[in-house]
Order: C-alpha cells, then structure tokens, then sequence
C-alpha cells in the first residue's frame, strides 16, 4: 500500500476526530431556517458572545460568510478598500462583482497589513463621478501574506478613520483564533473595532463545515436574508453546527502547535538552496515559501513532492505553501522536510 500523503495544502483538509463526529451524530436538531435549530441557536449566541457582538449568523462557508456582509454594508456601484492579497478580492471568483456589483479598490500592503494613511489617502472625493467609498475589509490572520496577524493599533486607527467618515469596517476572521492564540489578543477586542466579522469553523479548528458572520441584530437580520438568497439556509444544520460548537470548546488551544509545526517546517526549509521565506511572516500556521531561485516552478516543485507524498499549494507564478494544521503531528512535519531535504538540498 502507497504511504499516506503529508498534506500541508491547506488547514481546509483536516476531518473530524472521532469525537467531533459523536457531538454530531448526537446532535438536537430542528428546521433552522424556522430558526428551530437549537444547536444552530446555540452556535451562534456562543459565537456572538465570543465575538462580543449582539448575533451572528451560521453559513456554509468562509466566502458566503464575506459575501453577505459586503452585501449588507454596500450598495450596487460601491467601492471596498482591501489589500492586494486579500481573500476577498484573490480567491472568492470575483463574487464582490457578481453578487453586490461592487468593485473592489487595493492597496499594497507590508506583509498585508495597510496603515490608516494608506486607506485615508485611498478614500474617493465625493465629487459625483467617483465610486463612493463604503467598506474597509481587513483579513486577520492574513493568508497570503504566510498568516501574518493585522496589530490591534493599526486596527484602531483604520476603525478611526472609518468611523470619522463614515465607512463601515468588516474583517475577514477566517483564522482570527489563530491570531488570538499567538498573540493572546481575545477576538472580543479585535472584533470591537469593526461592524462585522467573519469567522471560520473549518480550517485550524478542524469542524467540517461551516462558518459565522457577526453584528448587530439589525445587520445579522439583514445578513439572514442574503444568506437565503444565496441558498444558504439550511435545514436540520444542527448536525454541522454540532462540529462548529465542539471546535470552539476543544481546538483553539491546539492552535500554538500547529504554529511551532510551522515555525519548525520554515526555519529548516529556508535554509534550502533557492527556497526563500520571509520568516517575520511566520506567526502562525502558514508558510509562504519563494521558489523562484530554484530554477524550478511551482508546479515543478508541486509536483515532484507530491510523488514523495508530501503536498504542499501554488500561491503564485513563484511562490507555494506549506499550512500546518491537526491532521499533521510534528514527526509528519519532520519527515516533509527531510523529503524536501533529500530532493532540493
Ligand atoms: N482559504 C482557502 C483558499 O481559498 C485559499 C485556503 O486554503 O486557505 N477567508 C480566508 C482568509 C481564507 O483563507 C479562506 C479560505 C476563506 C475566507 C474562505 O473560506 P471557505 O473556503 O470556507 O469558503
């Protein structure tokens, strides 16, 4: 029999332990777009209070989680101001454009992060002619930026200058339990700076399925339109949510191992001839690695390891990743690294 692939694609892959599988085989449920589903209600007040806002909404995905609330926060001819890396403008299939007819203004960032003064200088006139700026979207943990964390400080100033001219804010939180295990920052005080944010079950926390946008009842009753719009409403969603719950109450803290998985993975393999990585983004569980000194591609490179049985993702033309997570232990982590020690060293 083949051994079993190491796979670091993606924090997306892992499956539910067997006890996750019992809280939801066991899981009370109801019809919840009645919102007679008790473990979905209970989810999202967990998750509220959590967050620290006044509701939140349980929704089949990271992307329809952003995708309502861009939704909610704009009207059709809108402007958001993202950094270039974003998730929302790189990799949900221009959904801003197709679902909200908005357009989506970027700013480079430093390892995804955009400073007020940046945005401030981005923000349009209101002549009439110019797109109305009306949304400020920032990603914590940021995921092309190698999970890079978003400082509370350069948060406050954005929110600042949002609230000043009357922008609305939303984070994509997708990873932000990540953020909150490396920095000890709880996402209560991450989330108070914006109108919404976005919170995933299924990556680092291992649920899988599902995600949640929080806000305030008004924003959450109007999210719970587009989200059936969508297609989003689900039925006797309990059974998932039963996974999103149990996540929450048993794999945050196991986070800070998948962030030494990562910080192990990126000190050896930097040290490879043509592998380069920007180790200041290393703080989480996400490692973006430069290959274009290699003389290879990425695909290349892909491809080789993945006939090692070791899987790793394109991010760009020069550029893979490696994302540690609960289905990789230490020792899997150890022995990718010897396979990429004896094909590239
Ligand atoms: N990201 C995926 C891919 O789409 C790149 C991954 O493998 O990392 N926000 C952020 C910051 C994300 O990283 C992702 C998923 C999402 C939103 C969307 O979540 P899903 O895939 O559940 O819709």
């Amino acid at each position: 029999m083949d051994e079993p692939y190491i796979d670091l694609r993606s924090d997306t892959v892992t499956k539910p332990s067997p006890d996750m599988r019992k809280a939801m085989a066991s899981a009370d449920v109801g019809d919840d777009v009645y919102g007679e589903d008790p473990t979905v209600n209970h989810l999202q007040e967990k998750v509220a209070a959590l967050l620290g806002k006044e509701a939140a909404l349980f929704v089949p995905s990271g992307v329809m989680a952003n995708q309502i609330a861009l939704k909610v926060h704009t009207q059709p001819g809108d402007e958001v101001i993202a950094e270039s890396g974003a998730h929302i403008f790189n990799y949900e299939t221009a959904a801003a454009a197709f679902i909200s007819n908005i357009q989506i203004h970027t700013i480079e960032g430093k390892r995804g992060v955009l400073r007020a003064e940046q945005i401030s200088d981005a923000v349009r006139s209101p002549v009439y002619y110019n797109p109305q700026t009306r949304l400020i979207c920032l990603e914590n943990t940021h995921n092309r930026a190698g999970g890079s964390i978003y400082p509370l400080e350069e948060i406050k100033r954005i929110s600042d200058l949002a609230r000043r001219t009357g922008m609305s804010t939303h984070l994509d939180g997708a990873r932000i339990w990540n953020a909150w295990m490396a920095t000890g920052i709880h996402p209560k005080e991450y989330a108070q700076w914006f109108d919404s944010v976005s919170v995933c079950f299924s990556k680092g926390l291992g649920a899988p399925v599902g995600s949640a946008v929080v806000g305030t009842k008004g924003f959450i009753d109007k999210a719970r339109k587009v989200r059936k719009i969508l297609g989003g409403g689900m039925r006797q969603a309990g059974i998932l949510a039963a996974g999103a719950v149990y996540a929450l109450d048993n794999n945050i803290e196991r986070l800070k191992e998948d962030h030494q998985k990562a910080r192990v993975f990126a000190e050896q393999v930097a040290s490879l001839p043509g592998f380069a990585i920007d180790m200041e983004t290393v703080q989480t569980n996400i490692v973006i690695i430069d290959v274009a000194k290699t003389g290879k591609t990425p695909g290349e490179i892909i491809a080789m390891l993945r006939a090692l049985r070791v899987l790793l993702s394109e991010m760009s033309h020069t550029t893979i990743r490696a994302v540690t997570h609960l289905g990789v232990s230490m020792e899997e982590v150890e022995r990718a690294v010897e396979v990429m020690k004896s094909s590239f060293a």
